[in-house]
């Protein structure tokens, strides 16, 4: 066969059906492919997202899936969905919400640990159709999503510990079904997702969760990445595919486990400019909805974000809507007022890169063109700023707020300061303008 005639073939089978070129039964070790470059890219300069844990659990106020045989009977639970009729639920008011809090994309959980469906399934009766309510939560979500401009995404949990061929059951995973079948069940959870890929896609993000069970292998990981990537070029997949996370600090542990970044849980990652990374973090305590939980302050909201963009990660914060389908007033206050602040400083969080002054007590920076923006959120007691010096020479600053900013580079290092009463009292907001390229300075511990 010519070499023409092979080409033709190839391009009509690529044209036929998506084609995996990696795929688990590659070589024992083989690095899975890279992520989509440019997704990639697009993905960190948004910096910021929404991410949202609903369900009929939110009737009983307890956390989503864990509350099952714990809290809320198993029965009961099971129950829930008999009652759930959220007819508040307005997808374009969420989505008004996360944009006026200044996020660019949004996670919602499609099926979460309980194994509720959000989605019109045609897979299990255990959905939102079979509530009174009735409605695709999904489907409006994803379409006032693309209204408005932002990226939808859904995360989706491995583990189900009500599915029967699931083999761990609640509480907690402590348990054990009577006849699972973990191949029947692999089955279900790719027809789970060929449906929402297919059905409410194009996505940003496959967010797995999940995965730690003893079940849960890492030849399923793998096999499990290479069927999404098949299913839409360009998603991006978590590293809770696989079985390479290092607990709730979130890291890959070796480059054979897939997944396209870190997942640092309930804290900020550490700095890391060569691996992508993000942050998953609760505004309140509990991710579903509790009545009276404790919600985060703004300036621990604006520190959060700060120190994660510091670290080059993006931040994923969660808000656990009401059981009438609004996301609950205070946390929308809050959430208007970070986005307030981004409308201020949000220059120095979207489209940056961390560093190259390492986050601290002190604060934290980040970078894009030839501008290196300080986020400073404690002064030292006897005033004025002193960070690490730089090759660069600093050619102009000045602080966000308009204040007078007192700014010297030396050899030993830059010396800045602002008055007290200048001083914002979240964090004061300065941008040092260098004479090259700033994300190409190496990055600085500051002491
Ligand atoms: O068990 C889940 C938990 O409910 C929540 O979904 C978080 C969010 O990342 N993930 C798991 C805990 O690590």
């Amino acid at each position: 066969m010519t070499r023409a005639a092979l080409l033709v073939m190839f391009a009509g089978l690529l044209a036929v059906q998506p084609v995996c070129l990696w795929s688990a039964e590659s070589a024992p070790g083989a690095k899975p492919p890279a992520a989509n470059a440019d997704a990639m890219r697009r993905w960190q300069e948004m910096r910021f997202g929404m991410f949202i844990h609903w369900g009929p659990v939110s009737l009983k106020g307890t956390e989503i899936g864990w509350s099952r045989g714990k809290e809320v009977p198993k029965d009961e639970y099971d129950q829930l969905y008999t009652q759930f009729n959220p007819t508040r639920f307005d997808a374009d008011e969420w989505v008004e919400v996360a944009k006026a809090a200044g996020m660019k994309y949004l996670v919602i959980t499609s099926k979460h640990h309980d194994g509720f469906c959000l989605w019109d399934s045609k897979l299990t009766e255990y959905d939102v159709m079979s509530t009174p309510f009735g409605r695709d939560v999904l489907k409006e979500l994803s379409a006032a999503c693309k209204r408005q401009g932002i990226l939808f995404s859904t995360y989706y949990s491995i583990c189900d510990w009500h599915h029967p061929d699931y083999p761990t059951d609640s509480p907690g995973g402590r348990t054990h079904k009577a006849e699972p079948n973990m191949d029947r069940y692999v089955a279900y959870m790719k027809g789970h997702l060929r449906e929402i890929v297919e059905g409410y896609g194009p996505l940003g993000i496959l967010w797995f969760d999940g995965e730690w069970e003893e079940p849960w292998t890492h030849r399923h990981g793998l096999d499990l990445y290479a069927y999404v990537r098949s299913l839409q070029d360009g998603i991006l997949v978590n590293n809770r595919v696989d079985k390479g996370r290092r607990g709730m600090q979130g890291a890959t542990v070796s480059e054979e486990f897939a997944g396209d970044y870190d997942t640092p849980e309930q804290q900020i990652g550490g700095f890391n400019r060569r691996r992508p990374w993000e942050t998953c973090m609760t505004i309140c305590r509990q991710w579903a909805w509790k009545p009276d939980d404790r919600l985060k302050s703004l300036g621990e909201c604006v520190e959060t974000l700060v120190q994660t963009v510091g670290g080059d990660g993006n931040l994923l914060l969660n808000v656990g809507p009401m059981p009438d389908g609004r996301i609950e007033p205070r946390q929308v206050e809050r959430l208007k007022e970070l986005g307030a602040w981004l409308a201020k400083y949000g220059e120095g969080i979207y489209g940056t890169r961390g560093g190259p002054f390492m986050p601290g007590a002190w604060g934290a920076s980040t970078c894009k063109g030839n501008s290196i923006y300080l986020f400073v959120t404690r002064w030292p007691d006897d005033g004025a700023l002193l960070l690490p010096p730089i090759q660069q020479r600093i050619v102009h600053s000045r602080a966000l707020s308009g204040a007078k900013t007192v700014v010297g580079q030396s050899e030993s290092g830059i010396f800045i300061n602002v008055a007290r009463a200048d001083r914002d009292e979240i964090a004061t907001v300065i941008v040092l303008t260098v004479d090259a390229e700033a994300p190409a300075i190496p990055p600085v511990k500051v002491p």
